[in-house]
């Protein structure tokens, strides 16, 4: 069997604006590749007779009508969904990626008028979907369970946007939703969307000072929550972390008005809720009585939609900004396609609805489509680890979406037909393990790359359209332009490895950063002039099978993701900064100085370690190791807890002061022999001190 990709880590400096990129995650070009080179998978006959996109001629038919007809190709596309007015046939988009010329500004279907909670509800129930399911609800414990056809969340979104409208709640305000994976989470986004409100969903695991770090920067006419969930066996009060976050909000001056608390009766009563009157109500008490018919707002495309706060190497998480129309064509295209989705299939995606691909993936995509989507509560190890197969079996699911690091074992499921993977590199032994083992060597796998800024799958195979290789995400989705960079920024082609940039803009790209085009700018669009910058590194295979030699360009080889090229850290495919942990633990009064990498770990992808100096005088212990591990459970939420503290008399660094992180990861793994120039460094002795302390 083939070897995992490896990574190597190289000084590479970048030219302009955002200064310097620590390091580049670069896959050896060498026997690990050459051995995939020749491996490809092939859908069977029948699987690509009966596809969307049945071969590789018709795929770049498609593409390069995109490529070199945007407008007209995404404006064929949004035509099939419901517009009040349509936008200009001449302006359909108007982009300006490269700072040099001006402000970076991108639009799409500007001027023309939808709502996309109607195209995801009432488009479907006036088309005939009314009683078919839209959703079903799978509960942590195993005897939970319900569903909603189209009609029925229809009504029951209309009569919370209708509780929304009446108090007070217009277009364009935000809304916090601090939500577990309920049916109430995806009915409070689509709630919001039908009233022209500016969700922003919070992951339920983000500890009280990161929700009340995101209510401060957004300002929320109200907060929606649940007083409680069940997490596997156990209760989690989700009421008292946020009441925790509004007293911290209201120091800073944003104070809230209305807390609307649904309750969760199968994780605690109300009775056991801490509650205050006057702010806090029962969803239960009040959504019920409003009618199930609201008038829909009808918004520009280029309106927002959504706010969605992800890490970035700088501490102070970011407000992704989607706006509405581009996203709408965007997700509900890449889910039809990358899926192969037909009105027959079941689908099930895992994740939260608290990340984007949760927002994507299970509630916009989806709905768009039509389609009948299992959102599951539980964890998928619970009660057991056949959780996720029992799951499969009961709802007969043909197509299922989930993070490499999910625990799934036991044997493949009849009813799948198509698997996706989403969150990190899935490397070529744990591919094959998903489709000969899961997939039953039947199941194509979709391997979406992507990110919370590019709204939806940006590379991407097509399932039934050209053979896969395993470990690669393929080819660009259809209007995505890819290149490869140089560490001067300069395109290269052909076979390489270099920094992941994107040429020209897609419908499904974010707009801004929420109170903060700047960093935006600086952080996405200045590193490498004229391009978006991914944060990530790629290599691409030019050399493709014989087959398919006459049909793609040098250069449209298939692509394979190395990981992140910038301080930001995937654990089970959670984006985690690395200054954000760095701050949390500094934030301890017996901390001085922290620096956080991340290293390879076999389930999780990677897993947070953390070296630590602590202030003068103060001795070690396993008390205080294990009161920095809280610390950052406090401040961020669990899954950002550092798997090892690493005591550091110092820190190894230049001597203009910077913490060289290349030689902290090389301690980190254990590569003790190979830890590059280290004649830089303001103190040499520094890395045998931390050697030393390495099994302490
Ligand atoms: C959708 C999502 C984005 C980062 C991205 C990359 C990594 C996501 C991947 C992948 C390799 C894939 N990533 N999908 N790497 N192959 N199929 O995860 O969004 O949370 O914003 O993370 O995740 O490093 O830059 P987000």
């Amino acid at each position: 069997a083939a070897q995992p990709l490896r990574h190597v880590d190289s000084m590479a400096t970048m030219p302009s604006g955002a200064g310097k990129i620590p390091y580049l995650n670069a896959v050896i070009l060498g026997e690990a590749l050459a051995s995939e080179e020749n491996d490809l998978v092939y859908p069977s006959d029948d699987f690509s007779r009966q596809a969307h996109v049945p071969s590789p001629q018709k795929y770049l038919e498609l593409y390069e009508r995109s490529i070199k007809d945007p407008g007209g190709f995404w404006s064929d596309v949004a035509s099939q969904f419901y517009w009040k007015h349509k936008w200009a046939p001449d302006h359909v988009y108007s982009e300006n990626l490269d700072v040099r010329k001006g402000p970076v500004q991108i639009e799409w279907f500007k001027g023309g008028i939808t709502n996309i909670c109607y195209n995801c509800l009432d488009r479907n129930v006036e088309s005939g979907l009314g009683d078919t399911v839209a959703l079903y609800w799978e509960g942590n414990d195993l005897a939970n369970d319900a569903s909603l056809t189209y009609s029925q969340l229809l009504h029951r979104v209309s009569q919370l946007a209708n509780y929304l409208k009446d108090i007070g709640v217009r277009k364009g305000d935000a809304v916090i939703v601090y939500l577990p994976m309920l049916l109430e989470l995806p009915i409070t986004m689509l709630a919001c969307a039908r009233i022209g409100a500016v969700h922003s969903v919070v992951f339920a695991g983000f500890s009280a000072e990161s929700l009340a770090q995101r209510i401060i920067d957004c300002k929320p006419k109200l907060v929606i929550t649940c007083n409680a969930v069940k997490r596997g066996p156990k209760v989690i009060p989700l009421k008292d972390i946020v009441d925790a976050a509004l007293v911290q909000s209201s120091q800073t001056g944003v104070s809230i008005d209305t807390c609307l608390v649904y309750e969760n009766a199968l994780a605690m009563k109300r009775e056991k809720t801490n509650w205050q009157d006057g702010r806090d109500i029962w969803w239960q008490d009040v959504i019920p009585k409003y009618p199930t018919k609201c008038e829909v707002e009808w918004v520009d495309a280029e309106d927002p939609l959504f706010l969605l706060y992800t890490s970035g190497s700088t501490g102070k998480p970011k407000g992704v900004l989607h706006t509405t129309g581009g996203y709408m064509v965007y997700t509900a295209t890449t889910f039809k396609y990358a899926f192969d989705y037909k009105p027959s299939d079941i689908y099930w995606c895992t994740a939260d609805c608290g990340w984007i691909t949760g927002h994507s993936y299970v509630t916009y995509g989806p709905l768009l489509n039509g389609a009948t989507c299992i959102v599951f509560e539980g964890a998928p190890n619970y009660p057991d680890s056949g959780r996720c197969w029992d799951i499969v079996d009961k709802y007969k699911v043909t197509i299922f979406y989930t993070a490499p690091t999910l625990y799934v074992t036991r044997y493949s499921r009849k009813s799948l037909r198509i698997l996706g993977s989403v969150g990190e590199p899935i490397n070529p032994s744990a591919w094959r393990w998903f489709y000969n083992v899961v997939g039953d060597s039947r199941c194509p796998i979709s391997d979406t790359w992507w990110q919370t800024e590019t709204g939806g799958f940006m590379i991407t195979p097509l399932p039934g359209a050209w053979p896969q290789k395993p470990g690669s995400a393929t080819f660009p989705f259809f209007g995505v332009q890819p290149v490869i960079v140089d560490e001067k920024g300069v395109e290269i082609e052909g076979e390489c490895s270099g920094y992941l940039c994107v040429k020209g803009s897609w419908p499904g790209a974010f707009r801004t950063l929420y109170g903060d085009h700047e960093r935006y700018e600086t952080t996405y669009f200045k590193p490498f002039a004229g391009y978006y910058f991914t944060g990530d590194g790629c290599s691409r295979q030019a050399k493709l099978a014989n087959l398919h030699k006459s049909m793609f360009r040098d250069k449209d080889g298939y692509h394979w993701l190395t990981g992140r090229v910038d301080d930001v850290i995937n654990v089970s495919g959670h984006r985690i900064g690395t200054a954000e942990v760095e701050s949390a633990l500094v934030s301890h009064p017996k901390c001085a100085e922290a620096a956080v990498v991340g290293v390879e770990h076999e389930v999780k992808g990677q897993a947070i370690y953390a070296f630590v100096t602590l202030v003068e005088g103060e001795p070690y212990s396993e008390e205080l190791r294990n009161s920095l591990i809280l610390a950052v459970r406090k401040q961020i939420g669990a899954f950002a807890a550092p798997d090892r503290i690493h005591w550091a008399p110092g820190l190894p660094k230049t001597r203009s002061g910077k913490i060289m992180r290349r030689i902290l990861r090389k301690i980190a793994s254990g590569q003790l022999g190979d830890l590059g120039d280290t004649s830089t460094l303001a103190d040499p002795n520094v890395v045998q001190q931390l050697i030393a302390l390495s099994n302490c």
